[in-house]
């Protein structure tokens, strides 16, 4: 028995601050299409593809702040990726800022079958960086000021024929994360991030980026069991390096393909879900192996 599928990592060059949601969206659907020309049936977009990575900047007022987020999913501008999701049969997820009716704002990724419906959200939990403005740094991160941390928990859906989960760029630098959707049974997770290589409070892991993005990643497929599909936006964003290396791991931890360009530039392989038996059945073998009872300090306050 196998349930073989090719998957696609979808990575993006930088987005200029001031680079149109058309013009975005066009990338995306060139990279869709080169993925159902491959035959790939999930395409794996980064977080907040439809814009530069705005939490980089102050702003002042909230009017230019929210520019940069949607407030509704699909809308005019995107409708032609879930148009070309339905037309494929080619499903996709895509991390973007939402803004919902209510005026709260989420660093947000949506799962998108081959019918076009979305059939999963989440939210990042995880939001890195810091809350006031803090002029010392030569860019900002202000994650924390400009979105709630994820509301949703972390759901696992079934799509593809098996168990998909997503996290989002700092989430996945967290155990905690990837453990409860091993426990859900999560056989594929998808990883959207935008990583600047310059980590202004610790200078001296600048160097150290790309080594920490496949450590957390690695060890995430292989300590849960499963199919890990990493997508970053990458390139000099406005004078800000982000770290690319976009890749899909196998959940025995091994890197399958990876993006070798800071531009553009689509992955895939073709993976059975049914090797995450390999891992899942035995050596981690929760009901087996695993000691909850030894663990409360993990949830604690
Ligand atoms: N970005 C970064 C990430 O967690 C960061 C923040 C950068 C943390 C460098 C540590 C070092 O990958 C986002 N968007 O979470």
């Amino acid at each position: 028995m196998s349930r073989k599928l090719v998957v696609a990592a979808a990575q993006m060059g930088p987005i200029g601050r001031s680079e149109s949601r058309q013009a975005v969206v066009r990338r995306l659907v060139a990279l869709l299409r080169e993925a159902t020309a491959r035959k790939a049936r999930l395409v794996v977009f980064p977080e907040l593809a439809l814009t530069t990575f705005f939490p980089r900047y102050w702003f002042e007022r909230d009017e230019e702040l929210l520019t940069f987020f949607e407030r509704a999913m699909p809308n005019p501008t995107t409708r032609p990726l879930f148009e070309l999701a339905a037309e494929t049969g080619c499903g996709f997820v895509l991390g973007y800022a939402e803004l919902t009716p209510e005026g709260r704002r989420f660093n947000t990724a949506i799962l998108v079958d081959g019918s076009g419906r979305i059939v999963g959200k989440y939210r990042k939990v995880h939001l890195p960086g810091h809350r006031e403005h803090e002029p010392w740094r030569p860019f900002q991160h202000l994650e924390k000021r400009y979105f709630e941390p994820g509301d949703l928990g972390f759901p696992v859906f079934d799509a593809l024929g098996g168990k998909l989960g997503m996290l989002i760029c700092n989430d996945r630098r967290w155990p905690e994360a990837w453990r409860v959707l091993g426990l859900k049974g999560v056989e594929l997770v998808a990883v959207g991030y935008n990583t600047p290589q310059h980590y202004p409070p610790v200078p001296q892991h600048d160097h150290l980026q790309n080594f920490h993005n496949h450590l957390v990643l690695q060890a995430g497929a292989y300590q849960n069991g499963t199919w890990v599909v990493a997508t970053a936006k990458c390139g000099v964003e406005d004078g800000c390096l982000l770290i690319g290396q976009s890749c899909i791991v196998a959940p025995t931890g091994e890197i399958v393909a990876m993006c070798s360009t800071l531009d553009d530039e689509l992955i895939t392989a073709e993976i059975d879900l049914d090797r995450t038996k390999e891992i899942k059945d035995h050596i981690f073998n929760f009901k087996l192996h695993r000691r909850p009872e030894c663990y409360a300090e993990i949830s604690a306050r």
